[in-house]
């Protein structure tokens, strides 16, 4: 059945597009809660936010309580909504005295009388905050908490919550994996700003005030006189949200596209440069947020080429936007990428605070630095940045990773709202006292005048923002830490989910456990205790890639050899990179037995039989860890079906499809981890699973017409370190064999790889019986045989007898030659 739907309901198909501002009508007992709302708003005031503000209220309210509240010029002989600041509302209600606690950007939810009437009113110091109060207020309607007797202020932890997007002007999105930018294609803005327009709503709703529209790697020509009126489109669709637009911009464009021979920082023809620039945006864009500047890293042009330091690159930029309130956004995500990794002192965790630390009171006002939450590049786990704690002169600003780069690329579902928690409530004991990051980037511990959150969005044109519909989580919870820290992963996925899926306790249960398990989870069957990373960091950074981050001058190592594994960071034997830390968090790092299992071998070097604090050895932790993890990742897929029919069939079937995906990606992952580390260890599992799989057959040992064995590089990316692929001058190739196991009901999986090269088809038989057949057609990174681009069929209720053939034919398509690796066989439920 298709249902037509008007709006939001359990049944009707979803998109996602409406994020979690989809305003689904309440059912009668939920809808009874509010039956005394006021039915007219009052407005005072006429700004576009506070426009956006009475009719986004209109709209909650016309969704989820099906009534049309009366927009009214003043206040009515009846109950009202108030909105406006409170010197707005000064006169109308002289009973109002602003709360103590009430700052720019809070809100205040109260009640007050007017002619005689009760009204509910949304106030604030500003406009935005006037906003905020009515998604505030909405919010609690869709979750269906109560609205009585309100009286509730809210202020957010931190003055800056900032979204950057890695948008090329080209249309591209450098780690977007949700489609094409919003914003940019075909080097200039686009035509059609709705989704610009939608998504500035959906960042207002969450606390966040600006957004960083292109890529960090920047291309200068966003910044050419010809682009500004365009950008200034876009800052037109965002304000009346009160979402700040900005921009990313390479040091060097004063000699790229500003004619002058040289970018030296301190050449006053240079600052004359960014003062002209700056003044032109400003004419265009009043309300223009600043720039972010990514220097001195990963080959792009900084300061060091005149031997100057980030400071003094930032402050010529930010002296050129402060008179008209800009801020500068420096990242501190300065590295050398051609690291010798023999010298093992060299270590590119120390980075950061090697570079930042001594230039502690040497920036201006209005520069922030930007820090990456770890000392390394966004992994599924580091300790927290030093640098955190190293700068009490310096504002501040951490910023976090809402695509998930790094942690399944909105194929894997991974919450990373607790990951980011323990960040935020890690205390590094900075100023001698009680320093946690939390308060440290908001500026409480050193009195900064600015700071704040930056998260790494990068949404695309995808209809529901992000890819994973539930990958929206990170999005909503990175604002509603940003905005309150205190808040518990519990609460926000809780939040999330209600608004997202509506109010069933079997929904919201059930979407909660498995968010909130799936940040460990992902580690688990990844790359545990810390060890670096175990992606694949020389492809798309996605799948198991264990010797790619070995070996080579990026830095991200884990060191294992045939004795040990991990990196030793200690003071007295290592790189020195806990030294970083204040006295009691070193202390608590500088030895194995203060260390957490968790970041154990990203601070220490141990061998194998190492035993940790869990009485496990570290092999067998590994082991362990991917077993459970995969297992734990299977187990989504039964989760989710439990909610078949109460979430609508869109969202349902779009989840189902990429839990089942992960959960045979995450055996990829698991087999691939496991076998290198049995490989270089030469330690068995003592549960004897690694290198034996039962019920599987390798496709290079079927009897193969057409089809030939090929080796996969690295091996452990693929079953038994071979595939089979159909050749060039071929249009078919098949493989079989010959079952002979018991006869009765058998699950088949075939597991084979498919490129962004071509579309090939397959087809398995049992016998002359067809009983499946597909088109390799995902979306998956890679163009070459790898764990990238390994991906599994599972064909359910097959009877099967002794002696029966399973065949798979393969049609290659263009340069994907229908390359398999393996089926495995098994009973239901054996898995
Ligand atoms: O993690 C790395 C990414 C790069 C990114 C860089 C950065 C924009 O792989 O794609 O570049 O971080 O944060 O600057």
């Amino acid at each position: 059945m298709l249902l037509e739907c008007v709006q939001p309901h359990p049944l009707c198909a979803e998109t996602g597009a409406e994020g979690w501002l989809r305003y689904a009508p309440l059912d009668a007992a939920q809808a009874e809660k509010y039956n005394s709302l006021p039915a007219s708003v009052v407005l005072f005031g006429n700004s576009g936010v506070l426009e956006s503000a009475q009719s986004e209220l209109i709209r909650g309210v016309r969704g989820m309580l099906g009534r049309t509240l009366r927009k009214e010029q003043v206040l009515p002989r009846e109950k009202a909504i108030v909105l406006g600041t409170l010197d707005a509302l000064h006169d109308a209600f002289p009973e109002l005295r602003e709360p103590p606690a009430l700052g720019k950007d809070g809100y205040w939810l109260t009640a007050g009388r007017s002619h005689g009437f009760d009204c509910l009113i949304i106030t604030a110091k500003t406009e935005r905050g006037v906003l905020y109060g009515m998604f505030a207020l909405l919010s609690k309607i869709s979750r269906n908490e109560s609205i009585v007797a309100l009286d509730e202020v809210q202020q957010p932890s931190a003055p800056l919550r900032w979204v950057d997007e890695w948008d090329n002007l080209d249309g591209s999105i450098e780690r977007g994996y949700a489609g094409n930018s919003i914003f940019f294609e075909k080097g200039a803005v686009r035509a059609d700003l709705t989704r610009a327009g939608d998504y500035a709503r959906l960042l207002a709703s969450v606390g966040i005030n600006g957004c960083a529209l292109n890529n960090v790697n920047a291309d200068p020509h966003a910044l050419e006189a010809g682009f500004l009126p365009q950008l200034a489109r876009i800052a037109d669709v965002f304000r009346p949200w009160g979402v700040q637009i900005a921009l990313s911009v390479d040091v060097s464009s004063p000699k790229l596209i500003g004619g002058l021979d040289t970018f030296d920082p301190l050449d006053p023809r240079v600052a004359d440069w960014w003062k002209q620039k700056a003044d032109e945006i400003y004419r265009q864009i009043p309300d223009f947020g600043g720039f972010v500047v990514k220097a001195d890293s990963e080959g792009r042009a900084g300061p060091s080429s005149y031997g100057r330091t980030p400071a003094g690159a930032a402050n010529v930029i930010a002296r050129a936007l402060q008179p008209h309130g800009g801020y500068l956004f420096y990242r501190a995500f300065v590295y050398d990428h051609h690291l010798d990794w023999t010298n093992l002192k060299n270590d590119r965790a120390r980075a950061a605070y090697d570079t930042f630390h001594p230039l502690d009171g040497k920036f201006d006002d209005n520069v922030i630095l930007q820090i990456k939450y770890g000392p390394i590049d966004f992994q599924v786990r580091e300790p927290v940045s030093p640098l955190f704690g190293g700068l009490e002169k310096t504002n501040q600003a951490i910023e976090l990773q809402i695509t998930q780069e790094y942690t399944g690329q909105q194929r894997h579902l991974c919450f990373l709202i607790p990951m980011w928690k323990e960040t935020l409530d890690f205390d590094l004991h900075a100023n001698g006292n009680s320093s946690p990051v939390k308060d440290l980037v908001a500026g409480k511990t050193f009195h900064r005048p600015m700071g704040g959150f930056v998260g790494v969005a990068n949404v695309g044109l995808d209809a529901n923002w992000l890819g994973h519909p539930l990958a929206m989580a990170n999005l909503y919870g990175f604002g509603r830490l940003a905005w309150n820290p205190d808040l518990s992963a519990q609460a926000i996925a809780e939040e999330w989910t209600r608004l997202t899926f509506g109010n069933d306790p079997q929904v919201v249960q059930t979407i909660d456990a498995m968010q909130l398990a799936s940040w460990r989870i992902y580690e688990d069957y990844t790359g545990p205790l810390g060890a670096g990373t175990l992606t694949n960091i020389l492809g798309p950074h996605y799948g198991p890639g264990v010797e790619s981050s070995e070996r080579n001058g990026w830095g991200m190592w884990h060191r294992d050899d045939h004795d040990g594994i991990g990196v030793d960071r200690t003071v007295a034997t290592g790189t020195g990179f806990v030294g970083q830390y204040s006295p009691p968090v070193a202390k608590l790092y500088e030895s194995v037995s203060g260390t957490p299992d968790q970041l154990l071998l990203f601070f220490h070097h141990v061998p194998y039989t190492h035993v940790l604090h869990s009485g496990k050895t570290v092999i067998q932790y590994i082991y362990d860890s991917h077993y459970e993890g995969a297992e734990k990742a299977s187990n989504y897929v039964l989760q989710w079906q439990s909610l078949k029919g109460r979430v609508d069939d869109q969202r349902y079937a779009d989840v189902l499809a990429r839990l089942e995906y992960q959960a045979g990606h995450a055996i990829v992952w698991r087999d691939a981890v496991c076998n290198w580390f049995l490989r270089v260890s030469g330690i068995p599992d003592t549960k004897g699973r690694v290198g034996n799989y039962p019920g599987r057959v390798e496709a290079e040992s079927m009897q193969l017409q057409g089809y030939v064995s090929t080796d996969v590089v690295p091996p452990e990316d693929a079953s038994g370190g071979k595939a089979v692929t159909c050749p060039e001058q071929l249009q078919r190739c098949e493989a079989s064999y010959q079952f002979k196991g018991a006869a009765g009901w058998y699950e088949i999986d075939v597991e084979y790889f498919d490129l962004s090269s071509g579309q090939s088809r397959f087809r398995v038989l049992v016998g002359d019986q067809e009983v499946d057949e597909w088109t390799a057609d995902a979306q998956l990174p890679g163009m070459k045989l790898s764990a990238d681009s390994s991906i599994r069929r599972r064909i359910t209720g097959l009877a099967l007898r002794p002696g029966d053939e399973i065949r798979i034919e393969g049609y290659p398509d263009g340069g994907e030659r229908a390359p398999l690796d393996y089926v495995e066989l098994s009973t239901p439920g054996q898995r």
